[in-house]
């Protein structure tokens, strides 16, 4: 049977669960257990700390696992990417006290920087050739200048708020990371069998996210307009009403590209439009 690992408990437990939740695969117990036997797939759940995820799934303690990018190229064990999930994203980035007059990486030479991501860091120094000391600490980074423990920090950012709040600002975006699914290398068929059906099912879920879908009445005369604005799948589902001068247009539009597909749509005739959530888009 199938072991996935996810986070037992922080930033991208609750959705590594609800994805799986989508998929219509539920845990049986909470996150306190270590192990649980899913419920809708053939599958056991290790929750594990995210810092060992890569590892376990390197030695085939679990056969797939659910971590951030940022903790695999870390860790730097040898495991399959397998698909990115698109959530848990951020950057590790470095930042300097909010008033140091930063000049470009040559700044960063013979300051001391912390961070718990060393091997990232090392290897943005080497590779722009920054003579710089790495100071490695494992919590609470973003105080380590304020303590004169360093003179920059190298660490996670999402929305930059706790960079603002300890009067610290982004200098140089190093790396970029979301939550990927990752698999243990050479997997014997059977397994890789149960992977492709979760891939399946996680890949129809992932393309329907941010998606909506679009009904609309349409007359006749501006469909071929409505055609080329419209982004379709394939192209766009057509249905005929009772009055024949109007048609029903059905339309798969990204959430992004709405309102403004709506405006142009409304501008060309469209009337009574529906937009619903799309839960599923299996291809
Ligand atoms: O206990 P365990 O070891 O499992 O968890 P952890 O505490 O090591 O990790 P956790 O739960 O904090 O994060 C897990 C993963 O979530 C990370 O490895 C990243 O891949 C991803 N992720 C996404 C983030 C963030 N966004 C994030 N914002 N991880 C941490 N942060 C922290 C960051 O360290 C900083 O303190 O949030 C703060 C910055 O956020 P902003 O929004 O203020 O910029
Ligand atoms: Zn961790």
């Amino acid at each position: 049977m199938l072991k996935i690992a996810i986070q037992a408990k922080g930033r991208l437990n609750e959705q590594s669960m609800s994805l799986l939740a989508d998929a219509g695969i539920s845990a049986s117990s909470g996150n306190r257990k270590l192990i649980s036997k899913a419920k809708g797939f053939p599958m056991e759940i290790l929750y594990l700390r995210d810092d060992d995820i890569p590892q376990a799934v390197a030695m085939g303690v679990a056969d797939i696992g659910i971590v951030g990018l940022n903790e695999i190229v870390e860790k730097d064990e040898h495991v399959e990417r397998i698909l990115d999930l698109g959530f848990g994203a951020c950057r590790l980035s470095i930042a300097i006290p909010r008033e140091a007059d930063y000049t470009g990486t040559a700044w960063l030479n013979g300051k001391r920087v912390a961070t718990s991501y060393p091997r990232i860091l090392g290897k943005f120094f080497a590779d722009n050739g920054i003579d710089a000391e790495i100071h490695e600490i494992a919590g609470s980074v973003e105080i380590a200048p304020a303590v004169g423990m360093s003179d920059a920090i190298f660490d996670i950012v999402s929305s930059g708020g706790t960079l603002v709040q300890n009067g610290l600002r982004e200098v140089e975006q190093v790396f970029f990371s979301e939550a990927v699914l990752i698999a243990t290398p050479g997997l014997q068929e059977d397994k890789l069998e149960e992977i492709d059906k979760l891939k399946f099912r996680l890949n129809s879920i992932l393309d329907s996210r941010g998606m909506k879908y679009v009904l609309m009445n349409l007359p006749r005369t501006s469909l071929d307009q409505a055609v080329k604005m419209l982004p379709g799948m394939k192209s766009p589902t057509l249905l005929p009403l009772t009055d024949p001068e109007w048609c029903s247009l059905h339309v798969v539009i990204p959430e992004s590209e709405l309102w403004g597909k709506i405006e142009m749509l409304k501008s060309i005739g469209a009337e009574d439009i529906l937009v619903l959530n799309l839960e599923n888009i299996i291809r």
